[in-house]
């Protein structure tokens, strides 16, 4: 582990009064379980704190405690002393949040995405974390704050949610001493679990079922793929946020070593999200081939084309990666 300093954090916040805290654009629960986390801290210390998310609180998220305190965005600039981005790799995933920070606003960037492009006035970016929420908590061990169950529930499904179950690269011994204290703190790991992974919406079942129909398997099936049209997305009245996890029941395929998802967006766009079994693929370096970014083994990017044509230039370029 590389010895961080917390200090930068904590000096950058000293002297605030006022504090807004966002993350990016279509939250998963490491990003709006953060906000919410630090928000409540923040409010502990005594800061009048406001906390925002492009897509505000989510009915998907209702199961962290006190979501209600992340709200829409104003379409006006607001005045902090200090603005605090978490989880967010590049300013732009801020989305519509950018509008509401007022030019000239010291930001104070904490993340754990290795492509982070330090775009803060003060960067704390651990790429050895597997989730903003581990970062959090450490932060609030070192500086001996006091974690209530609320702000504990909502690092612990942070770090449950980036780390798929305390699966993924990056899951350690810092993760678990992490996911101890959380406990210690008063989650409820049973039912924190039943909310995130055994409430699932019907409506994401039929987005499986359809995504299991129509799999595909490309360079002699090491990688597997899904696409999502934009009609199917009327039909079956699935969410964004449907999408999450989709993937993974490709990449769990023996003999599959790295699964691809596009969905097809308006205005010409398609997102891809990747994800690789093995370190030695990295779909982090083939989505910034595209302008995205993300993990070594987690990583996307919104490209201009059609379905078709993005899917073939992406496979291109994933299966020279694999293949090299
Ligand atoms: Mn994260």
């Amino acid at each position: 582990m590389t010895k961080m300093n917390f200090d930068i954090i904590s000096d950058a916040l000293r002297d605030a009064r006022t504090v807004g805290v966002a993350s990016h654009i279509r939250p998963d629960a490491d990003a709006l379980g953060s906000t919410i986390a630090f928000a409540l801290w923040l409010r502990d210390c005594g800061k009048e704190v406001t906390a925002y998310n492009e897509e505000g609180s989510t009915a998907k998220f209702h199961y962290l405690p006190c979501h209600e305190i992340v709200s829409l965005p104003p379409a006006t600039p607001q005045k902090f002393d200090v603005f605090v981005a978490l989880d967010t790799s590049v300013k732009n995933r801020l989305g519509t949040v950018n509008k509401a920070i007022a030019p000239g606003t010291t930001v104070l960037n904490i993340d754990h995405h290795i492509s982070n492009e330090n775009y803060g006035d003060v960067n704390f970016i651990d790429a050895s974390a597997p989730a903003t929420g581990q970062i959090l908590l450490e932060f609030f061990q070192h500086v001996g704050a006091r974690v209530s169950a609320e702000m504990a529930t909502n690092l612990f499904a942070a770090i449950s949610t980036d780390t798929g179950s305390f699966q993924y690269a990056g899951t350690n011994e810092r993760t678990f001493a992490a996911a101890s204290h959380l406990i210690s703190c008063g989650v409820d790991v049973p039912g924190l679990s039943r909310a995130m992974y055994d409430s699932q919406p019907r409506r994401r079942f039929e987005l499986l079922r359809h995504a299991l129909n129509t799999a595909e398997f490309h360079c002699d099936d090491r990688i597997a793929t899904f696409s999502l049209p934009m009609d199917l997305v009327e039909r079956l009245k699935v969410l964004p946020e449907d999408n999450e996890g989709i993937i993974d029941h490709l990449r769990s395929i023996e003999g599959v070593e790295a699964a691809v998802f596009f969905e097809e967006l308006p205005e010409g766009k398609v997102r891809v999200s990747a994800r690789s079994k093995f370190p030695r693929i990295d779909v982090c370096k083939v989505c910034k081939k595209f302008e995205g970014g993300g993990h070594p083994m987690a990583a996307g990017a919104r490209v201009d084309g059609t379905l078709t044509q993005v899917k073939n230039d992406f496979l291109k370029a994933l299966s020279d990666e694999i293949r090299n």
